[in-house]
């Protein structure tokens, strides 16, 4: 076989040198990753450069394996030095996702069969955005504009790739409560990445303090990030509970209750923590609580999501379906059973 899988040298603009999969050819090097994803597209996971377009350009190549200089890109030719940073960025937000996946949970790529994906880096211009587009079952990722920095954290492409797995799915109608739960789904991946990445990778353990529960917090350059997990008032806009109206809500809105209630399965909360709970919508404190970490959190909910969610699920579906399958992962009576119940009252779904 003429192609060979290598292991080169990125340097990524958020994490540093870091090493990602590619494949040797006569040629040089190309942004191809064999050992991640079958099939699809490029028989393999791949980078390709969108060279300011909107649709995919070729399959990132080098002389050498070495990539990237790790600064933001600035403007010159999206196959400079400089402009592969972007790419780095994307192959290891790419590899890193995969791996979480595979190593956590045991779900092969998007759709839980290993059919390989590709991000399109440097699509437009100035672009501001990052997006997982189904028709070709790969993701785009801009380089950033006014408000952001190349899109490409490891939480932001976490979050998109677990579009295409909710698509793949369970495929949360992308409007209303099922819109806000889809959105959710797509940020718990993003954190749950962010989280094993900073592990290392090793072993089958999300860390607990891994992850920031902020989204997009290292793309922005206000340093304000998209979204808090923890608490989603933060940003202004979003509710931090369930009320019967937040379906009205733009979808990155309704996300904030799920969001908050993964965050309390997982971290826990405590009830005494003052002002800290004031809560939109809601009428009574939370509970306190005991997390029960982030793997369990994270399995009990990719087994909902995935098995037990449909396209119309809406908030109290998704609490009966979550504890669902907490109840089969750990058992009817269980703890994590309990913690589900508790953080789905924590938001005001359920008892
Ligand atoms: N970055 C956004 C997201 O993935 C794009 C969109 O609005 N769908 O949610
Ligand atoms: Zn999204």
């Amino acid at each position: 076989n003429s192609l060979m899988t290598d292991v080169g040298v990125g340097n990524s603009q958020y994490n540093g040198q870091v090493p990602i999969t590619t494949t040797k050819d006569s040629s040089g090097f190309t942004m191809r990753d064999p050992l991640r994803g079958t099939g699809g597209r490029f028989g393999g996971n791949a980078i390709t450069n969108a060279n300011h377009l909107s649709t995919p350009g070729p399959i990132y190549s080098n002389s050498t394996n070495t990539w990237g200089d790790g600064a933001q890109y600035n403007g010159g030719s999206t196959t400079s030095v400089n402009g592969q940073t972007a790419a780095v960025n994307a192959a290891w937000g790419l590899m890193n996702t995969y791996d979480t996946l595979k190593n956590v949970l045991g779900w092969h790529s998007l759709d839980g069969q290993n059919t390989a994906t590709y991000i399109n880096a440097h699509v437009f211009t100035n672009y501001d955005n990052a997006y997982y587009d189904d028709s070709c079952k790969c993701m785009y990722i801009g380089d950033g504009g006014s408000y952001f920095y190349s899109l490409g954290s490891i939480d932001v492409i976490g979050h998109e790739m677990g579009h295409g797995v909710t698509a793949a799915t369970s495929n949360l109608t992308y409007a209303g409560e099922s819109g806000g739960l889809n959105e959710s789904a797509s940020d718990i991946n993003g954190e749950m990445t962010e989280a094993y990445a900073r592990n290392g990778g090793t072993g089958d353990v999300v860390p607990a303090s891994g992850n920031d529960w902020m989204m997009g917090k290292e793309i922005s350059k206000s340093g304000s990030p998209l979204r808090w997990l923890y608490k989603p008032s933060k940003d202004g806009m979003s509710p931090d509970a369930w009320s019967s109206n937040i379906g009205n809500l733009d979808v990155h809105y309704s996300s904030g209750p799920n969001n908050r209630m993964f965050y309390f399965l997982s971290q826990g909360s405590s009830a005494d923590s003052g002002s800290d709970y004031y809560s939109r919508f809601l009428t009574k404190s939370p509970a306190a609580m005991t997390g029960i970490g982030n793997d369990k959190a994270y399995r009990i909910w990719f087994r909902a999501l995935t098995t037990k969610f449909t396209s119309s699920t809406n908030y109290a579906d998704a609490r009966a379906k979550v504890l669902q399958a907490a109840q089969e992962l750990y058992g009817a009576d269980s703890k994590e059973a309990i913690a589900v119940q508790r953080a789905y009252a924590a938001i005001n779904v359920g008892a």
